[in-house]
């Protein structure tokens, strides 16, 4: 069974990696999965300068998922580097960039550029969680601004992690931006934003921050993911593939997220659920429904998704 994949110049054993934020704050949490069956890792978001985010608590697993409104607590874009540098490079690593200003994602890529690090880089453009800070995926026109600048100089793999969009217009609008920038892929969805969940015992919001409202996590945001995944699959250039995020929790769901046009799966909340582990039984799921399917590779079915016509065609 041939589960291997290739993006950004580089090779992956196979499909499944771990989702920023997801257990890869600390240097321990970082090796743990590096040494798990993670086909890749990447790294939290980072800033500069360290940040200790928002007051707790801040993550909770709900009834299908998980929401947080963490506040982009990180160890600093040293660190990162440094863990990179580190590290016995046998599989890649993404560093995920997610600074507060369009200046310090600059500064941060121009470090990164001069000391010609092997990461790449995953710029989010989508963090839910800072209070007075919009989306910048949300904001069409700064997305482009961005992308302008990070491109004036980038010479490092890059890609954006997106938020997730609910209208073709959106998609279609974001799409024709991104296809303007020599970008290696998007990552397709961050949680999405601004969720509330009530305890029911007690009327309360379950997260400190922000009254409660956080980014969305888990099975609730399956569907969407699968969405975005697949629109954008459609609408980028074929050079820009696409990096499935959100709700997989099963062998099956990856293999959804590959059918809709994913070339690398990543796992949140059923990480922060289930701890390292989680990468070995997902491979091997995946590999059961592959074989099930009749599948060898994963190039007999990324992208094939079957519309309803297809297999109805006398109706
Ligand atoms: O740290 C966070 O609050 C956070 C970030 Br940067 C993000 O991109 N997505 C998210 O759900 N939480």
């Amino acid at each position: 069974m041939n589960c291997t994949a290739q993006l950004a110049g580089k090779k992956f054993n196979h499909v499944i990696m771990n989702a920023s934020g997801a257990h890869c704050m600390t240097a321990e949490q970082l090796y743990e999965i590096y040494h798990a069956d993670t086909a890749a890792i990447v790294t939290k978001s980072c800033t500069l300068q360290p940040r200790q985010g928002n007051p707790e608590p801040r993550y909770t697993e709900i009834p299908l998922g998980s929401l947080n409104s963490m506040g982009l607590p990180n160890l600093g874009l040293h660190f990162y580097q440094n863990f990179v540098q580190e590290a016995q490079q046998d599989k890649p690593i993404f560093i995920s960039l997610a600074g507060l200003s369009l200046e310090e994602n600059l500064e941060m890529l121009q470090q990164l550029n001069q000391h010609s690090t092997t990461a790449i880089i995953e710029l989010n453009l989508s963090c839910p969680n800072l209070p007075g800070k919009p989306q910048t995926g949300y904001d069409f026109q700064r997305t482009q601004q961005v992308l302008e600048q990070v491109f004036s100089f980038n010479k490092l793999p890059l890609g954006v992690k997106l938020p997730p969009y609910f209208d073709i217009i959106h998609f279609e609008q974001m799409a024709a931006i991104l296809n303007q920038y020599p970008l290696q892929f998007v990552t397709c969805i961050n949680s999405i934003g601004n969720a509330l969940h009530i305890d029911p015992a007690t009327d309360t919001t379950v997260i400190r921050p922000k009254n409660g409202f956080g980014g969305l996590g888990g099975q609730y945001i399956k569907p969407t993911a699968l969405a975005n995944v697949h629109q954008f699959y459609r609408l980028l250039n074929p050079s820009i593939q696409v990096i499935g995020c959100g709700g997989a929790t099963t062998g099956l769901d990856i293999y959804q997220h590959l059918l809709c046009g994913a070339s690398l799966v990543q796992i949140g909340t059923q990480l922060m659920i289930e701890g390292p582990g989680v990468f070995t039984r997902l491979l091997q799921e995946l590999q059961e429904v592959m074989q099930e399917k009749g599948y060898t590779s994963i190039d007999q079915f990324r992208g094939k998704l079957k519309y309803w016509e297809q297999q109805n065609p006398t109706t």
